[in-house]
């Protein structure tokens, strides 16, 4: 069933345990599908785009160039709903924990080792406190849509 795909966007300015950015997103991406198969309790098909070398958009004047990416998933058999949708932010909050993202210490839009932002699940809307569906900015930023795609053209496994 390929009604309800869902996508992530990942974003990365800031040097991880894994290196710079791209090695960051490299050593995330078998992460995260492993977290989707142990959310959904099932074997996805992810789709990738390329890695995309971005502009900041917004956030601090002088902060590092993005490197950014976009994940498609199909064929979760779960309806989309408020409450797994939240477990999945809480996967994704916990893996952007691991790879020593600190909230609380952060500004604005302001540089990240990893950001892992949900866009949309399906047709699911959400104004929940903690979470928005689908994502209130996604069809303003060239560095999801660009990349968002790509995923949806299907380059799998991606080259890097
Ligand atoms: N939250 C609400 N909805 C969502 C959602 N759909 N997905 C809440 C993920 N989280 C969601 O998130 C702040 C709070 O939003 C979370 O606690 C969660 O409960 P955050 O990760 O701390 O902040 P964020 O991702 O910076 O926020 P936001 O508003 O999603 O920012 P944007 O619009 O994604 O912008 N420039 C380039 N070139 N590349 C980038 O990746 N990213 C940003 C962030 C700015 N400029 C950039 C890039
Ligand atoms: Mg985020």
């Amino acid at each position: 069933m390929d009604n309800c795909p869902l996508a992530v966007a990942l974003g990365s300015n800031r040097p991880t345990r894994f290196g710079a950015p791209r090695s960051t997103l490299m050593a995330v991406r078998p992460l995260l599908e492993r977290c989707f198969a142990t959310w959904s309790g099932q074997e996805l098909r992810c789709s990738w785009s390329l890695l995309h070398y971005t502009a900041p958009v917004g956030g601090p004047p002088d902060q590092p160039p993005y490197c950014n990416a976009v994940m498609l998933v199909k064929g979760i058999k779960a309806q989309p709903n408020e409450a797994h949708a939240l477990e999945l932010l809480d996967a994704l909050q916990s893996l952007e924990h691991d790879f020593g993202r600190d909230r609380c210490a952060e500004q604005r839009w302001g540089p990240r080792p990893l950001d892992l932002d949900l866009l949309f699940w399906g047709e699911l809307r959400l104004e929940h406190p903690r979470l928005v569906l689908p994502h209130p900015r996604m069809h303003l930023r060239s560095f999801v849509l660009e990349p968002l795609l790509q995923a949806m053209q299907a380059i799998h496994p991606p080259c890097w």
